[in-house]
């Protein structure tokens, strides 16, 4: 499989801004079989919620629908978390010798009273000692500012890790509200807009954004997040970790956190 062209630019852009956009990483035949199994997907929670229907589950249901670790179940999300093109360009990006999946998840933002997801920063909520971990957030549909398409504040990686918030109860101001105002002059957000097949990487301490979905179709995302090898598991309560059978200060390891990229 041919290696997607990533540059010592991209590279540098990522650790000076602590996000990347990179166009056209899966073919149109990619996304769609991903579409195709992502449509199967939220049928089947259909069926299992007891016919409520994807948007009833409480908390998120107005933010997105998110559905976790799809790639153990589907051959399409399979090969989409462990494509070794997609797994090279976060080693890369994360400067490391390899990478592990953490995990995979489809966000799906609805229309019709929709919630922005508020700007927080992912690594807060996730058991590891190290950061470094980083999101490959790939659209599966065109994506504005108008359907909810992800911002990031530049930089704002450097700021460290901040005290997690209640994502499905927050407001746009939560996190940001923290800072002293002569700090938060200095957030200058840029929202991505991009193409299906196009995605961004953003490491697990940049703050981000996606509005809420004020068109008339559903926005599909897929997102896979990859950690360094050697990261080590922190005790800290998470729908994936709490099944990892891992012991506090162990390395990630086993058929739950494969090897996609690197040795
Ligand atoms: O897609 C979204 O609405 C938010 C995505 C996000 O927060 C993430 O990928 O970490």
């Amino acid at each position: 499989m041919e290696q997607y062209p990533l540059t010592e630019d991209h590279v540098a852009f990522f650790r000076d801004n602590g996000y990347v956009r990179l166009d056209g990483v899966l073919s149109v035949q990619e996304v769609e079989a991903l579409r195709v199994a992502l449509d199967v997907a939220v049928e089947d929670r259909r069926r299992y919620e007891g016919n409520e229907g994807p948007r009833t589950d409480p908390g998120y249901a107005k933010v997105f629908l998110q559905m976790v670790n799809l790639w153990e179940r589907y051959p399409a999300f399979r090969t989409h978390a462990l494509n070794p093109r997609i797994g090279g360009i976060a080693r890369r990006l994360a400067r490391a010798g390899s990478v592990r999946l953490w995990h995979d998840h489809a966000l799906i933002k609805y229309p019709k009273d929709s919630k922005p997801t508020v700007w927080h920063q992912d690594w807060v909520y996730w058991p590891m000692h190290e950061t470094g971990a980083l999101s490959c957030w790939m659209a599966l549909d065109d994506v504005t500012v108008k359907n909810g398409c992800m911002s990031f504040i530049p930089g704002s990686h450097r700021l460290g890790p901040c005290d997690p918030i209640d994502l499905g109860n927050a407001t746009e101001e939560t996190l940001l509200a923290k800072f002293p105002p002569e700090q938060r002059k200095k957030f200058l957000p840029v929202a991505v807009e991009m193409k299906a097949g196009s995605c961004t990487f953003h490491d697990g301490l940049t703050f981000h954004y996606a509005g809420p979905n004020t068109s008339e179709s559903p926005r599909r995302a897929m997102v896979t997040i990859y950690m360094p090898g050697g990261t080590r598991y922190k005790t800290l309560e998470h729908i994936i970790g709490d099944r990892s059978g891992l012991r506090e200060g162990e390395e990630f390891h086993g058929p739950l956190f494969p090897v996609v990229a690197g040795e």
